[in-house]
């Protein structure tokens, strides 16, 4: 069976369910000889299990991982430039958020449409009840005041109830369209114009193309958390599919390409080493050296946004990037005239 790369990176699918889907392994680590072109590959939905989480949390505090600090600074202090684009007349809003998380810098956004009396419901979508949970009780204590319906789901599934009438603004944060390869992206991003209307807009939260040390360092941090990140995957195999990848038999490793903007982590097995799987009754082998291909993380050039919306049938409205520009705040629109 060969793997298909249209499922390869797709960071909010039903993570439980498909790596105790036993073919979905047998997709991704073919035993076979298989062409350079076809490596052995997991998908990044699988990093999430409650370690894999918790180790994420850390990832975003670390001082290399620039990403989350900056997105949370430009929604803070930007948000009179992106505010016109969201709300641009009295109609109220359905803030809808794919893959909120437990929602802490969106907040800050919802704050900003608060304070500025925008009648504005914040429908946070997350695959996970967890991250809900925090979620609501951060905006108890923090903003009571704001309209909260947050919704259990698979943004490449499901889709938040609005009500007619209403302004749709669609969010999709922290770089998470980077996990998907242009295809992939593609893909969602017509999803998600499906859902809108005529003049809705969907703010995107992407991370540039900069110094390929600085983008390193982010996915290649000193202290050796993102690697225990990645390498938590394997403990998450070994746990859920009965198999048994020797973890120091792995290592991680990062790779930023300029050529295409695309970072990407693998663990590459640092032995020739056969790894067994109860569960599917099945063994695998790895050449020393050999690769698993774990995650795609994308970097964006302003051409490249630009041709994402034109491909994915948005009018690219505003660009805003920190004073560095290492990180860009877009807001894209549905266009009026309906294509
Ligand atoms: C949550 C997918 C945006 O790709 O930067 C962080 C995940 N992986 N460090 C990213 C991640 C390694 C992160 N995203």
């Amino acid at each position: 069976m060969t793997f298909d790369p249209a499922t390869r990176h797709q960071p909010c699918r039903d993570a439980d369910e498909a790596i105790r889907t036993r073919q979905s392994i047998r997709a991704f680590l073919p035993d076979k000889p298989v062409p350079r072109a076809t490596p052995k590959a997991l998908s990044s939905a699988w990093f999430y299990d409650e370690e894999g989480s918790r180790l994420f949390q850390r990832i975003m505090a670390l001082p290399e991982y620039y990403l989350t600090r900056t997105e949370h600074a430009l929604l803070r202090d930007r948000a009179d430039e992106l505010l016109p684009w969201l709300a641009p007349d009295d109609r109220p809003l359905d803030l809808i958020e794919l893959g909120s998380g437990d929602g802490e810098k969106t907040l800050t956004l919802c704050r900003a449409l608060h304070e500025r009396r925008v009648d504005a419901t914040y429908r946070p979508m997350d695959v996970s009840a967890h991250a809900l949970d925090e979620l609501r009780r951060r905006f108890a204590t923090q903003l009571p005041g704001m309209a909260l319906e947050p919704v259990l789901g698979d943004y490449f599934l499901h889709w938040p109830a609005t009500a007619p009438g209403r302004r749709q603004v669609a969010m999709l944060l922290g770089s998470n369209l980077g996990n998907l390869d242009e295809r992939g992206a593609v893909a969602l991003l017509q999803r998600i114009r499906a859902h809108l209307h005529d003049g809705d807009v969907l703010l995107l939260g992407l991370d540039l193309v900069k110094d390929p040390r600085v983008i390193h360092a982010a996915y290649d941090d000193a202290e050796g958390v993102t690697a225990a990140f990645n390498l938590n995957l394997l403990r998450r195999l070994n746990r859920e599919l009965g198999m048994n990848f020797d973890l120091g038999r792995f290592a991680h490793f990062a790779s930023f390409n300029p050529l295409d903007g695309a970072m990407r982590s693998f663990l590459v097995s640092t032995v020739a080493q056969t790894v067994s799987c109860t569960v599917l009754d099945r063994e695998f082998h790895f050449a020393r050296g050999e690769a698993i291909y774990t995650e795609q993380s994308q970097k964006y050039s302003v051409p490249m946004i630009e041709r994402l919306a034109q491909l994915s049938g948005f009018e690219n409205t505003q660009l805003i990037t920190d004073p560095d520009a290492g990180y860009a705040l877009v807001v894209w629109r549905r266009p009026v005239d309906g294509r």
